[in-house]
Order: C-alpha cells, then structure tokens, then sequence
C-alpha cells in the first residue's frame, strides 16, 4: 500500500515536470541561425557573447555526423577527446580569451593528416593502427590556435592512386565507404579530399583540410558548391602527410573565401621536417583574411588560358554548359574595372597532354619513393608495410578491399617504376617544372601583364598541378534543369546530373594567396553564386536544441517557472 502510494506520487510528480518543461519549451525561443548557415567569424561572436560554447558546437556537430553518416559515409573517426577539448577551451575563453580566430572552432581533416589521438589510415585496414612519430606540424598548428580537431574525414582511398580508372570510384575507401556527394542523389563527389568537402558542404565542421597533387582538393570542394585553397605547396609544411613531397600541399576547404583565409593564416608555416617549407618567402605569415576586401577586382588584370579547355578531365561534365556560366561572369567581372585578358593561353599546353608527358613518366616513380619514404618512418606498422610490394600482397588479402573488383593496377605500375632520383627523372622534373613556368602558367601570366588566370575548375587543375602553384575555387554555377543522368566508368556513381555544382578557379604564382585571395572574394561577394543552391540532404541537429533545453532548466530551476504555468 505504502509502496504504491510512493509509486504514484512519484509518477504524479515526473508528469507535472514533463508538462511544465513541455510548456516552457514552447515559450523559449531560440533565434539563433542555423549552425550550416555560420561563417567562423559569426560563429566567434556568438561565442562571445555566451549565446552558446564550443562544447554545444562540438555537440552539435557530433549529432548531425550521426544523423547522416550511415548513409553518406564522409566522416571516417571521430576524436575521441573532442567534447573534452572543447570544455578545456571554453574554460581557456572566460578566464584569458581566446587565443585567435579559430579558438573553439571544429575542424574536420583529411585522413592522411597525422593527427595525434586519431588513425590516419588513408582508408585502407593496411594502414589502420600504424602511428607516426608525430603528428603533422599544420595540425599542431591548428591546435595551437584553439581549433578542435572534430575527426578524420573519409576519402578516395591511398588519393585515388589504388585502381585503375574504370574499377575504382571517387570518395570510396575500405575502412570509411563509399561517401556520396549531396546536390544529388549518389552523386559522385569527386576526390580525393571527398569527405572533407561533402562534410563541409552538410555542415558538419565549421572548417575542413584538404590535400591536394593534382585536383583532389579543388575538384570535390568544386562539386560539393565550396571554396577551396590548393596552397603553394610548401607553404602548409607536409611533414606527416600522405602525399607527394614534390608538389602536393595542404589547404582548406570552406563555405567562404574569408574563412578559408582565416585557416590558411593558422596553417600556414614551416616544419623542419618538410624541406621545401624553408623557401617560404615571408618573415611572419600574412593575415591572409586582411586580402578579403570588396574591391579586389576593380584595376585587376585577369588571363583566361582558353587552351586549358582541351583538357581531358572536361569531358566529366558537360563544357558548354560549364563555358556559358564562365563567359557570362566574365562579363561581370569586367563591369568592376577589371581588365580581361582572353586567350592567354599555355604555351606548352599540348605537351602536357601528350603521350610522353613528364609527370605520366614520373607520376609512379614520384609516388613509390614518396610512399615507401612514409612506411618507414612509422613508428607503429602493424601490417609491416615497407614497399610497394608489401602494400599490393596486404590488399589482395583482405576482404574489405574488395580486390579484384578494385583492381591494383596503378600500384603495379609503380613499383617496377625507375629510381626517383634516376638522371631519367630529374629531366622529367625539369620537363614539369618548363611545362607549369615559362610553357605554362609564368608564361601566361607574363604574356599578359596578369595578375592571375581564370577558368573553369573542372579543367584547370592539370597545370598548377605539374608544378605545386596556388589554386582558389569559387562556386561558379550547377548544372540545370534536364541535364542528363551520367555515371562514372565504375557505375556507381552519379557523375552529371542537374543541380551538380561547378567552379571557377583563380591561378597565380608560387606564394601569391593574398592578391588570389582578394581577387576570389571580391568575385565571392559580387555573384554569390554559392547562395542559389542547398543539398538534397542535411541534417537537422542545430544548437538550438541544446540552448532551449538548458533555457527550460535554468528557468524551472530559478523558480520562474510555476507562474508561467497558470498564466496562458
Ligand atoms: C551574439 O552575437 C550574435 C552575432 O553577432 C548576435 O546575432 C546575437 O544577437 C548576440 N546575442 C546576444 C545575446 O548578445
Ligand atoms: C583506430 O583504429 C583502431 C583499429 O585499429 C580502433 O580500435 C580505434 O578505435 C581507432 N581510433 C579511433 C580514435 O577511432
Ligand atoms: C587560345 O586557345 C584557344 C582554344 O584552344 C584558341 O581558339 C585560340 O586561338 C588560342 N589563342 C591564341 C592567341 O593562341
Ligand atoms: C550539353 O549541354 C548543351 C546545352 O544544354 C546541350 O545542348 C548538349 O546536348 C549537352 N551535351 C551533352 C554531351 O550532353
Ligand atoms: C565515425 C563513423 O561514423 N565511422 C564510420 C565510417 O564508416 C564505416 C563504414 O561504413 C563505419 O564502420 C564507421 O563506423
């Protein structure tokens, strides 16, 4: 008897406080915008002033990572100690401030950043568990300017380096799966930095890192309607990351211009342990956020090298269509001021496509001694991989692989390539280094008197690529209504379709971001091309779930809330 009275009073009582939070939800509101929707400078204002912390932010993205992951598959690990971060870094805010711009800030990175804490698999079980001796220096660096390291973003396994074209699929890795871009239904995604983008574009990180050779950050981050810095490689030091040390670099993937500045500023920097990262050419890092000013393009000087169109990788989307939207911003950007200089064109460009071009020469001879370089500086490699051969016999015998579905070919090729340091391939290199220069980019840029060159970003990644020059890609349109369905060569993928974005890109010379950066924004904030269009797909998670919910406790708490109920 006296048991059941407990039971009831206790029930009676858990009904009246459901009721009354029930009533009180109602009453909070919460106005704050949609997390997607936050550039990282607003996201630190309302920081600031308490309208919620990083830890809600950190919350916040882990929830929306669980709403669409199992089915989209860009994120590949998350960091265990990211909530933990996050408090430390709330705590560091009250009591000092912050430390920089990115102070509390998530970020999502490519996995093949080394990042304590994390694995970094490059998506393959060959490589899960294996450590390095540290982490990479630009993620340090992010960490030392408060940024939260969120996760490890999935991507084209080994950067689509694996298969053969017609086997392999864009953004698909055995550890992570298939990610899928989100403009359209099992849309392609591009690659290699695939989830770092596709997160970015779902808004799952307020920033993510990319890393790029020849496309892989500027193609996905074009398809997933995103900027992106392909930097000067060297200039983010490559120390403890998966790419070729020649002319690969690391760099950022945003919503904006500005934001992708404020992270280079952070990344930006040398690394004892990455040679080519002592020619940068600055004292002390430009704030490169301080190039986002409106008028950028009003006295430019902008070469289009037409010829860059007879690339083969056009062919994956339809050009005319592409060239239209390309023709008509010209004309805006000429109602700036800006000058527009056409047909400045590569010089060398045929021979960048021939059959004897350089870089199909050095291309797997770069990557074997680039690759096997990595192996053996890994402190922990649980599979033992230390060549090339190593790492073909781990793949066929693992399941996840999916061999021969996915075949090896690329990789077979590369370990019977000649010694990198071969009198055979440093003339390739000097071959490379003529065709990106005087036969390329130099060339154009000189002909005309340019500042940088434009054009479309589904061609022009082949030439900065050749010599590690500096890309931006800015939105520049999608692909319309009645665009007909096309499928990459695997099959699996939506490669054409309407609503697929497309961008345009900005090429300058060796460490020249800042007047990149100017000239991308001003283009930015004078089309707002990027604004037209949203996923097919987003998750719902915002931080407004969190601040209502703690609104109603502080509120019953604080006792003001009996009266609210009996006065509607
Ligand atoms: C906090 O800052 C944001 C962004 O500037 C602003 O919209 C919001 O109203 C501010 N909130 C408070 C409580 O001051
Ligand atoms: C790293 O991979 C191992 C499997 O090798 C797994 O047990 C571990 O949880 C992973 N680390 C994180 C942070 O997910
Ligand atoms: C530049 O390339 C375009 C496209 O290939 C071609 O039509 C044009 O004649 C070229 N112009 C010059 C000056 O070489
Ligand atoms: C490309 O788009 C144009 C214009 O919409 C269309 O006329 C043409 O048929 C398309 N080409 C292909 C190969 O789909
Ligand atoms: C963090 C996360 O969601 N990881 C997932 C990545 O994808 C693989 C394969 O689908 C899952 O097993 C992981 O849980």
């Amino acid at each position: 008897m006296f048991e059941q009275l407990k039971f009831h009073q206790a029930l009676s009582f858990a009904l009246l406080i459901a009721g009354l939070a029930w009533l009180l939800a109602r009453e909070v509101d919460c106005d704050l915008p949609p997390i997607r929707d936050l550039s990282i400078d607003s996201l630190q204002e309302f920081l600031s002033n308490g309208s919620f912390t990083s830890e809600d932010i950190v919350q916040t993205y882990l929830a929306r990572i669980a709403e669409v992951n199992p089915t989209i598959r860009s994120v590949i690990e998350i960091n265990p100690n990211a909530i933990q971060e996050a408090r430390d870094l709330d705590r560091e805010r009250q009591r000092k401030g912050r430390r920089s711009e990115l102070h509390g800030i998530p970020i999502l990175v490519k996995d093949s950043i080394n990042t304590d804490g994390m694995n970094n698999s490059v998506g393959s079980f060959c490589l899960l568990g294996s450590r390095a001796k540290d982490e990479a220096s630009v993620i340090t660096r992010l960490r030392a300017a408060g940024a939260i390291i969120l996760g490890k973003s999935n991507m084209s396994q080994w950067g689509n380096s694996r298969s053969s074209a017609k086997t392999t699929s864009n953004g698909w890795s055995s550890v992570g799966g298939q990610t899928y871009g989100v403009y359209c239904h099992h849309q392609d995604p591009c690659g290699s930095s695939s989830g770092s983008a596709v997160s970015m574009a779902l808004g799952l990180a307020a920033g993510t890192v990319g890393v790029e050779t020849v496309g892989s950050i500027t193609c996905p981050a074009m398809r997933s309607n995103l900027v992106s810095i392909k930097t000067t490689a060297g200039l983010v030091a490559r120390d403890n990351v998966i790419v070729t040390k020649l002319r690969g670099s690391v760099g950022p993937i945003t919503k904006t211009v500005k934001d992708a500045a404020i992270m280079l500023k952070f990344m930006a920097g040398q690394s004892p342990d990455d040679p080519l990262s002592s020619r940068i050419p600055f004292e002390t890092i430009p704030d490169y956020a301080k190039s986002c000013k409106l008028n950028g393009l009003a006295h430019s000087r902008l070469g289009v090298p037409r010829n860059n169109a007879e690339n083969p990788f056009a062919a994956t989307m339809n050009l005319t269509v592409v060239m239209e939207s390309f023709n008509r911003v010209l004309d805006i950007i000429k109602e700036t001021g800006a000058t527009i200089i056409d047909n400045a064109n590569y010089s060398a460009y045929e021979q960048v496509n021939a059959d004897d071009a350089p870089q199909q020469l050095l291309g797997p001879s770069e990557y074997k001694f680039d690759m096997e370089n990595y192996f053996r500086s890994l402190e922990v490699n649980p599979k033992n991989i230390l060549t090339m051969k190593d790492l073909i016999a781990c793949t066929k015998s693992l399941p996840e692989k999916e061999y021969p579905s996915r075949d090896t070919a690329y990789w077979e090729f590369a370990s019977n390539a000649a010694d990198f340091e071969s009198p055979e391939m440093v003339e390739a290199v000097e071959r490379m280094r003529y065709l990106g220069g005087p036969g390329g980019i130099d060339g154009a840029l000189d002909a005309a008197g340019a500042d940088a060159l434009i054009f479309p970003s589904v061609c022009s990644s082949d030439v900065p690529g050749l010599v590690g020059y500096p890309v931006i890609c800015v939105p520049l349109g999608f692909m319309p209504e009645g665009t007909a369905e096309k499928r990459n060569p695997r099959g699996n993928l939506v490669e054409e379709a309407a609503g697929i974005p497309f961008g345009i890109s900005f090429i300058g010379r060796p460490y020249s971001e800042q007047k990149l950066i100017e000239l991308a924004y001003s283009f930015e904030k004078l089309t707002q091309i990027g604004l037209q269009r949203k996923p097919v797909v987003l998750p719902s998670a915002d931080p407004c779930s969190l601040v209502r919910r703690r609104r109603v406790l502080f509120q019953m708490l604080s006792g003001i809330s009996p009266w609210k109920l009996f006065e509607f």
